[in-house]
């Protein structure tokens, strides 16, 4: 009669066998944990290292401390839960310097404003200080239980209205408005039909807080394209002038594209001509 059962030597291989086995999912499980924890910091150190150098660019401040306090707004936080007031900090360890009739708000023009203030140095956007250009396009995150920062992953602008970025800008343009002073320019887009939008962050928090006792006038660049839908007439920007604290003058000037373009590209031509 044949012998059921195994071997000794048949149950030693087959124990080796699920010790190997168990071994291995092992290895992988921890080489896919530590893959994992060092994408996760170099999530944080390329955040840090962009942060960093951009805010080098500006002299005389602590920028180790200006990314301490950046994190703690949000590191260890759930993602849809950062309120604008955590940037409280952030905004004290940069604050905005007021640049009185230099400062530029803008709405739905971001490639053309930034083109023109980046090539003349005359006006002043968010995205031209420290703070607004430190964060300029980047996206970032927490996550609960963490001490890391995610670049991907994020919730989007529209997902959650606390989200870290969002919060960010709501809590920077803020603070940027607080300080507009003398005659302050908006570029905003003639080629829509509205112009000032209720929700924008332009229209839903820095006009509001465009104050008379700082602030002359508001001059509005109405960007205008060969077949412009939209001019100085237009209904959101009667809103506008509404919207305004009185005592702030309102003016509003159709201008070319191409013209803002041409003027970027001359230096020579005082800031003012440009319009
Ligand atoms: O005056 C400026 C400046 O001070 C600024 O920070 O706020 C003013 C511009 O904000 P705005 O009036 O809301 O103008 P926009 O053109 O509607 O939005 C500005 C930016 O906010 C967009 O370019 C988006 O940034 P991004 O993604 O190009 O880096 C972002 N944004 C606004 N609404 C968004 C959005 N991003 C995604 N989804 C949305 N719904």
């Amino acid at each position: 009669m044949e012998h059921a059962g195994r071997g000794p030597a048949e149950k030693r291989r087959g124990k080796r066998c699920v010790v190997l086995s168990v071994a291995f999912v092992l290895l992988i499980i921890v080489i896919l944990a530590v893959a994992l924890g060092l994408t996760l910091r170099r999530n944080t150190d390329e955040l840090r290292a962009t942060f960093t150098a951009r805010c080098e660019e500006f002299s005389g401040y602590d920028c180790q401390n200006i990314w301490d306090t950046f994190q703690q707004a949000y590191v260890g936080k759930d993602p849809c839960e950062v309120p604008v007031e955590a940037y409280d900090s952030l905004i004290a360890a940069a604050p905005f310097k007021p640049s009185c009739d230099r400062m530029m708000f803008w709405s739905k023009t971001k490639d053309v404003v930034h083109d023109f203030t980046e090539k003349r140095d005359c006006f002043l956007t968010l995205e031209d200080t420290l703070l607004g250009s430190v964060l300029n396009d980047l996206t970032w995150c927490g996550k609960e239980g963490s001490s890391e920062t995610f670049t991907t992953g994020c919730p989007g602008w529209t997902d959650c209205e606390n989200n870290p970025v969002r919060s960010f800008w709501n809590r920077a343009s803020a603070a940027f408005a607080d300080v507009a002073c003398g005659d302050v320019t908006a570029m905003l887009n003639g080629s829509i039909t509205t112009p000032f939008s209720p929700t924008s962050i332009f229209a839903s928090i820095e006009v509001k807080r465009f104050n008379a006792t700082r602030m002359r006038a508001l001059n509005v660049v109405l960007v205008t394209q060969k077949n412009a839908v939209t001019n100085c007439t237009n209904a959101s920007l009667k809103d506008l002038q509404k919207e305004l604290d009185k005592g702030i003058n309102y003016n509003c000037m159709e201008v070319a594209e191409s013209q803002i373009k041409e003027c970027g590209n001359d230096p020579e031509k005082p800031c003012g001509a440009c319009w």
